[in-house]
């Protein structure tokens, strides 16, 4: 945005007077993004088990070797109470089912954890009968068991029948473990927790979609920190790196929920503000702009400030120009507000020209 249109000045104050309410999310501590923390959880010490067994006898043989053999156990003594602890979020992966069980058997319990899949983690199943004929096992196996044991049996059959599953139920752990944090590594860009700019892209482009469909504008902002070389060179790479960091998280806490913000390169960040026409998204960059200035970055090399250059844009509904138009016109911006002195916002003037603003 130019110096000249009320807007800016408006926008000045707004931003101003946001800064003082907001004074107390100014400093900036940098915190590793959430969804990496996720993906580090570790695996639980002991290994739950459910029980369910509704002879005492056998509920009480079985749990105690089960105990003395440092399970975690818990117990049902009929198939609807095991089913409800079969619901919980924490509830036990390995599981051994008596097959004749009240009210809902151990082989129906198998077919509905199979059917289910409530839970990302897999439960393994243990069958526990005193039928014996081949028809029976398969049965069972076809319902979703893993293993199956005839009574009375040797409880140390059990024990290795019961570490088998605790193993495949650490490698299943492992893979969905692996698969999360591929997962975030290919999203996320790994320094700033913010979207990549792959993900960014493709995000831009789904807002566009969604945009010509209801007929809302979207806003676009190129945002790049200023002399950012200069905090390199004078207080090293790891300074630079906290500085890159503190801008990104200031600029994520400023967005609404819907809003996307992505590291877009080195130190340029790229903003998408769905329903936001050009005023409105030239408006919102000034707020920002602002808060990055007044926000303090707590480094080893002592408090620092930075500033950004913004580029903005928008295409209004109808517009069927797409993501690579956008981009140059929100960059033809950004070069116009580095030239013009940095610190600054301006909006894109082919966009102005075309008489795109409502
Ligand atoms: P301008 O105001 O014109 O944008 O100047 P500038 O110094 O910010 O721009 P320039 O393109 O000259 O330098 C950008 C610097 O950003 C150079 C590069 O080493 C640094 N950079 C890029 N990515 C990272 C990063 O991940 N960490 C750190 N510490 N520096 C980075
Ligand atoms: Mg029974
Ligand atoms: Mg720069
Ligand atoms: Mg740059």
């Amino acid at each position: 945005m130019r110096n000249d249109s009320q807007g800016h000045s408006r926008s000045t104050v707004a931003g101003l007077e946001r800064v003082k309410t907001d004074i107390t999310r100014a400093r900036i501590s940098v915190k590793p993004p959430i969804a990496i923390e996720r993906a580090s959880r570790q695996p639980q010490a002991t290994t739950k088990i459910l029980l369910a067994e509704d002879s005492p006898v056998y509920r009480h043989l079985i749990g105690t070797h089960l105990k003395q053999w440092g399970f975690d156990l818990v117990v049902a003594k009929d198939g609807e109470e095991a089913w409800e602890l079969l619901q919980a979020p924490d509830a036990p992966r390995l599981t051994l089912l008596d097959w004749m069980l009240p009210q809902i058997e151990g082989i129906e319990l198998c077919r509905r954890i199979r059917l289910t899949k409530a839970h990302p983690d897999y439960t393994y199943i243990v069958l526990l009968t005193g039928k014996d004929g081949k028809n029976d096992l398969l049965e069972g196996m076809q319902a979703g068991a893993d293993d199956y044991l005839v009574k009375p049996f040797n409880p140390l059959e059990l024990k290795a029948r019961l570490l088998a599953g605790k193993r495949i139920l650490e490698l299943q752990r492992k893979l969905v473990d692996t698969g999360e944090s591929l997962r975030i590594a290919a999203t996320y860009d790994f320094l700033t927790g913010l979207l990549n700019r792959r993900e960014i892209l493709a995000h831009l482009e789904r807002e566009l979609n969604r945009g010509m469909r209801g007929n809302s504008p979207v806003g676009v902002i190129l945002a790049d920190i200023d002399y950012f070389k200069k905090i390199n060179d004078s207080f090293g790479h790891s300074a630079g790196d906290v500085v890159l960091k503190a801008v990104a998280q200031t600029l994520k806490s400023d967005l609404r929920n819907y809003d996307g913000v992505g590291r877009f390169g080195g130190e340029e960040f790229l903003l998408i503000l769905p329903g936001c026409d050009l005023a409105m998204t030239t408006r919102r960059a000034e707020d920002i702009r602002q808060f990055v200035a007044d926000t303090e970055i707590a480094t080893a090399e002592g408090i620092m400030r930075a500033t950004i250059s913004m580029g903005a844009t928008s295409a209004d509904s109808g517009d069927t120009s797409g993501v690579e138009s956008l981009l140059n016109e929100a960059d033809q911006a950004l070069y116009l507000a580095k030239r013009n002195g940095r610190n600054r916002v301006e909006g894109c003037i082919q966009n102005l020209h075309s008489n795109r603003l409502a």
